[in-house]
């Protein structure tokens, strides 16, 4: 008796037929089961979607922070934190939809409960928003209280703002910074310094928009403003403050990378806001005294002005006002 061997067309045929039949009967079901679920959550999806992309963005992204140049480490901890309360909240709260959307979706028949008050669940809100809160100040207040107690070595710097420009000054020989009024600024007082203080005599002047700083050692960036609000930022020092006319706002820094970086203004203040740009060079100790040592200090000035026979226009009335 002849044995019959099934040929290999006849297999194949065999399992397409079976193929054929799952995706008939099993495929569809399948497919329409989900797509139905899909089509009514679908919300649920999305939210899904925007907690994931966020985190894979936050970890991938392109933007970061730049390298810090200074001390200000502390800065970085505080925005670290902030992502990681605010990120958390986030997180929480878009769970808590999607779960109100499977959970809660429509069903024929179903009642809404009215519940305007429950007192376990307020008491719950209360304290989590109250930690959550207190998590994201106080890190920053004990940072703050750092930022604007400047040490004793720092060297104070007169950052001067106006539309649309900067301008320095730096205590001479003496450490000191002469005392200044906003009435005496004229083309040939630029500082508006006041004369008859002795401190102000060697103060050095820098009329342009780039500094120079030590590395390793402190400064107090001491900001006035002539007109309105600036605000002399430095991305990689992670400081900023607001230059607010009428006061003298002061924070302090150490450059710790020698390096050139870019002063930004970061309060708009007018339509020459963009062009508020300067350049910070951060030397070493010697680069540094080379390079004050070629600046115009404010005698050098007063003794030019007079050597061109220019007529002196230095303010020394008003100065009992
Ligand atoms: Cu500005």
């Amino acid at each position: 008796m002849a044995i019959s061997i099934p040929n290999l067309s006849s297999i194949l045929l065999e399992y397409i037929h079976l193929l054929g039949y799952y995706l008939r009967h099993f495929v569809p079901r399948l497919y329409t089961y989900f797509f139905y679920k899909f089509y009514i959550m679908h919300v649920g999806f999305i939210f899904l979607a925007v907690i994931v992309g966020s985190v894979l963005f936050h970890i991938f992204t392109p933007w970061y922070w730049t390298d810090i140049a200074s001390n200000w480490g502390a800065m970085d901890d505080t925005i670290t934190l902030t992502f990681w309360v605010g990120g958390g909240v986030f997180i929480a709260v878009c769970l808590f939809m999607i779960y109100c959307v499977f959970k809660f979706s429509y069903k024929e028949g179903r009642q809404v409960e009215y519940k305007p008050e429950d007192k376990k669940l307020e008491k719950i809100l209360t304290w989590a928003t109250t930690i959550g809160v207190a998590a994201l100040l106080a890190p920053g207040l004990i940072v703050w209280n750092q930022y604007v107690n400047v040490p004793k070595n720092a060297i104070e710097i007169d950052v001067m703002a106006w539309q649309w420009g900067w301008q320095y000054r730096l205590p001479g020989k003496d450490g000191k910074l002469g005392t200044t009024k906003v009435v005496n600024i004229n083309d040939d007082n630029p500082f508006g310094i006041i004369l008859e203080d002795p401190n102000g005599k060697d103060d050095v002047l820098i009329q342009e928009d780039t500094i120079h700083l030590k590395t390793n050692r402190p400064v107090k960036i001491a900001l006035r403003s002539v007109d309105v609000l600036h605000n002399w930022y430095v991305p990689q020092f992670r400081a900023k403050m607001d230059a607010v006319p009428g006061v003298i706002t002061y924070y302090w820094f150490e450059p710790n990378k020698v390096g050139e970086y870019e002063v930004l203004c970061a309060e708009y203040c007018g339509v020459g806001h963009y062009a508020m740009r300067g350049r910070v060079f951060v030397k070493s100790e010697e680069d540094y005294e080379n390079w004050l040592n070629d600046q115009e200090t404010f005698s050098d000035l007063i003794a030019k002005q007079e050597k061109n026979n220019s007529k002196i226009k230095l303010v020394k009335s008003n100065l009992n006002d």
